[in-house]
């Protein structure tokens, strides 16, 4: 079996602009669990455990969803949260964009797992996330406006399989599989 997920991955400079906006909330946070740099994405589907038989249909039909889109154009947005008891549950930094493409290829994705009896009635919420039981020394709304992501454009050619595990007391993300926009 295998923890798995349907995610955008983002190359490195994605990723190093997603760090300055983690530390800037870091910077304000006194409590907080954070997702380590290599872990940032943008989860299109969660799945759950899955068996390499699942694993194989499940490539198979993102072959498919792959082929029906285009690759289209992203960028970072603006910080916000999930709420929990006392804290932030989620911190998460936001995608600006077309979002009308990244919509598209979410609702695929989730049509055609759903014919593989994987079934999620949660409604699409993009965002990356950057730490988890967070607080802060500042109202959020004050830091909401205080950080902000770079506008450089994310290039959104491909998603992937990911895998989810623990190596070493340490949660690792691994794309497995890359499916390539080409429709
Ligand atoms: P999160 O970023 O909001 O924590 C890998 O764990 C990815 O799948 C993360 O992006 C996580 O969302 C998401 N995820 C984990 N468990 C989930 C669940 N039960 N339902 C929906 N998404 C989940």
């Amino acid at each position: 079996m295998m923890r798995a997920f349907i995610a955008v991955d983002f190359d490195h400079d994605v990723k190093k602009n997603i760090v300055h906006v983690q530390q800037a909330v870091q910077n304000h946070a006194t409590a907080g669990r954070w997702k380590q740099m290599d872990n940032f994405h943008l989860t299109l589907e969660f799945l759950g455990e899955i068996t390499p038989g699942e694993m194989d249909r499940i490539c198979l039909l993102m072959g498919e969803v792959a082929g029906r889109h285009v690759p289209f154009e992203l960028c970072l947005g603006k910080i916000g949260f999930f709420k929990g008891r006392g804290v932030f549950r989620v911190v998460w930094l936001g995608i600006e964009g077309d979002q009308d493409a990244l919509n598209a290829l979410q609702r695929d994705v989730k049509d055609t797992l759903a014919l593989l009896n994987f079934r999620d009635d949660n409604r699409f919420s993009p965002h990356i996330t950057l730490g988890q039981d967070v607080k802060l020394d500042v109202p959020f709304e004050q830091l909401k406006d205080t950080v902000s992501a770079g506008k450089d454009l994310i290039y959104v050619r491909a998603f992937c399989l990911m895998d989810s595990r623990v190596i070493d007391g340490r949660r690792v993300y691994t794309p497995v599989k890359q499916f390539d926009l080409s429709g």
